[in-house]
């Protein structure tokens, strides 16, 4: 008997209906058709976002193809978050925890912004410390996106919002008051909820999020040191020297590889 082959071939894909999400999903299934080796890898990390809901699928695709069943099924997959975690279970992968886990073959992930370097800020979804736990666990790491994501200068000339900070709630005004008065920040504006009488935003760790301004940022590697020697801080959103690759899909299917 041959064995039927279920994975579906990029090129013969239906559109999607949307030209950001034909983006997205082109970028993550090509990153995963050419990073994920279904024989060798064992643990993968699964991040968080719109993109790599596509990740997530493709792998759940491979799951479900008689020739790969086998394999894939041994995953162990890693999330970044309460969505990340639901996407690996609702693809059918196998849900573990990183204490169990902390050598991950390959992680996958989104991003905010993505500079010539491959640096990054993350954090837009506010999981941004657990994507870094995820990423710098990870032998490889993938980033996903669509071309929109490409800084056009320096990282922070992109995405208005900045560098998210996440940070321990006691502190939160303390770190405020350092991001602007000593670190020279524009803006640090605590995230809130959909109104600003909903209160701050919690992320997975029971921590708060500040948002920050800082305009083009020359150094990015100082700035996070910077940042993450203030006490209070958790982690910041800038992802320094720590991805492998990146995938950028246009919503016509093409994607860069840089
Ligand atoms: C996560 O999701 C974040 O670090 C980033 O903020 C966001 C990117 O989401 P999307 O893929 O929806 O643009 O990766």
């Amino acid at each position: 008997l041959m064995a039927s082959i279920k994975i579906p071939k990029i090129s013969e894909l239906p559109s999607l209906g949307h030209p950001l999400e034909n983006a997205k999903r082109a970028a993550a299934y090509r990153a995963v058709d050419e990073n994920l080796d279904v024989y060798q890898h064992r643990v993968v990390g699964i991040g968080s976002g719109s993109t790599v809901i596509y990740v997530a699928e493709r792998i759940g695709q491979y799951l479900r193809d008689d020739e790969y069943r086998d394999y894939v099924s041994k995953f162990k997959c890693v999330a970044t978050g309460y969505q990340s975690k639901q996407l690996i279970m609702d693809n059918g992968l196998t849900y573990a925890i990183l204490e169990q886990y902390p050598h991950i073959d390959i992680a996958f992930d989104g991003a905010d912004e993505i500079d010539c370097n491959l640096d990054l800020i993350k954090g837009g979804g506010g999981c941004l410390f657990q994507e870094k736990l995820v990423s710098t666990s990870a032998k490889i790491f993938v980033v996903v996106a669509d071309t929109s994501k490409k800084s056009p200068r320096r990282l922070g000339s992109h995405w208005v919002q900045g560098v998210p900070v996440e940070v321990v709630p006691a502190a939160y005004t303390r770190v405020q008051d350092d991001l602007l008065n000593l670190l020279g920040a524009k803006t640090a504006t605590l995230r809130q909820g959909g109104k600003v009488k909903m209160g701050p935003v919690v992320t997975d760790n029971n921590n708060f999020i500040l948002d920050t301004y800082f305009g083009d940022i020359d150094d990015p590697k100082k700035l996070h040191d910077r940042i993450k020697a203030l006490v209070g801080v958790v982690e910041t959103g800038l992802f320094i020297n720590n991805a492998a690759k990146a995938y950028l899909g246009s919503p016509d299917g093409e994607v860069l590889i840089t």
